[in-house]
């Protein structure tokens, strides 16, 4: 069948997923889009969605963009139709009207343009009961002490994706600690390339390998700021 007479709704949902994972790896962002719609008249849930046909699409378009088999211009629309997917599901994610939880600021570090995980990041902890104030991609640790002088969140979150990049992370936490207020916030790391081992030794509270775990932790300390 070629593309054109392709009707995403005659494919079953297995199908139509893989069907999306296609799409994403050629950066259709209409049809990303379509598809997200069409899981969800199927009764699937947002999160479901999010995860089995974006996030899945995503890491298959990874491992070729890693092995040069993909290359930026290519994976740049793949992000382009992603985000088109998660913009249908993020007042979905948000609208739980889970009781509030508390403020979070986050951001990318600097030299690091990734922005998706952060994104569904955000969107996640919106969806438990979060304020969240999202700085944006490539943020200075002045940016950063800037916005936690301006918003006074519980949690600072901050997302890294290259290995260069990474390292950055510390030169925040140690600021932080210089001006005597690390203790003012909840520190979560997350990105592709950190683990636990890497969070403790840059001084963060913790690594979220995940947006639902990064939920799941940020609850934990607030929990626990309250019961101190
Ligand atoms: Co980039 N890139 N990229 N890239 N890119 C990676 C990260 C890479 C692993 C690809 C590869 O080689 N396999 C590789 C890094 C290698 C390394 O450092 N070891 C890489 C490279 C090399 C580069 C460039 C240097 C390429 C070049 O120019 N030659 C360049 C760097 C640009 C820069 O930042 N200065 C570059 C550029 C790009 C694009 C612009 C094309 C595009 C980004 C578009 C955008 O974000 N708007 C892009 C993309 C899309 C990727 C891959 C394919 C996908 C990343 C992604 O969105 N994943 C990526 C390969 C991969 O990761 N497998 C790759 C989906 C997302 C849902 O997952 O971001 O991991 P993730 O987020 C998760 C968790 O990690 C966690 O929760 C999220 C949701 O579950 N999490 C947090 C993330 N942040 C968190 C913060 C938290 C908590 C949890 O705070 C509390």
């Amino acid at each position: 069948m070629s593309e054109e007479e392709l009707d995403l709704r005659e494919l079953d949902d297995q199908e139509l997923v893989e069907q999306m994972w296609d799409d994403l790896y050629d950066g259709l962002a209409d049809e990303i889009s379509e598809g997200t719609e069409i899981l969800l008249e199927r009764g699937w849930a947002p999160y479901k969605v999010l995860t089995e046909a974006l996030v899945e699409g995503m890491r298959i378009v990874g491992v070729d963009f890693r092995d040069g088999i993909l290359f930026v211009p290519e994976v740049l629309m793949s992000a382009n139709s992603m985000k088109a997917g998660m913009a249908i599901l993020r007042p979905l994610l948000a609208e739980s009207g889970a009781p509030q939880q508390g403020k979070m600021v986050i951001g990318t570090v600097k030299g690091d343009i990734h922005d998706i995980g952060k994104n569904l990041v955000s969107m996640m902890m919106e969806g438990a009961g979060f304020e969240v104030i999202d700085i944006g991609i490539n943020q200075s640790v002045e940016e950063y002490l800037a916005a936690l002088e301006e918003h006074k969140p519980d949690i600072l979150g901050m997302s890294a994706l290259l290995t260069t990049t990474m390292p950055y992370m510390k030169v925040v936490i140690d600021t932080l600690k210089e001006q005597g207020i690390r203790d003012d916030y909840t520190v979560l790391v997350g990105g592709a390339p950190l683990n636990e081992e890497f969070a403790r030794e840059v001084g963060a509270d913790a690594y979220c390998r995940d947006a639902a775990v990064a939920v799941e932790t940020a609850k934990e300390y607030m929990a626990r700021k309250h019961n101190q």
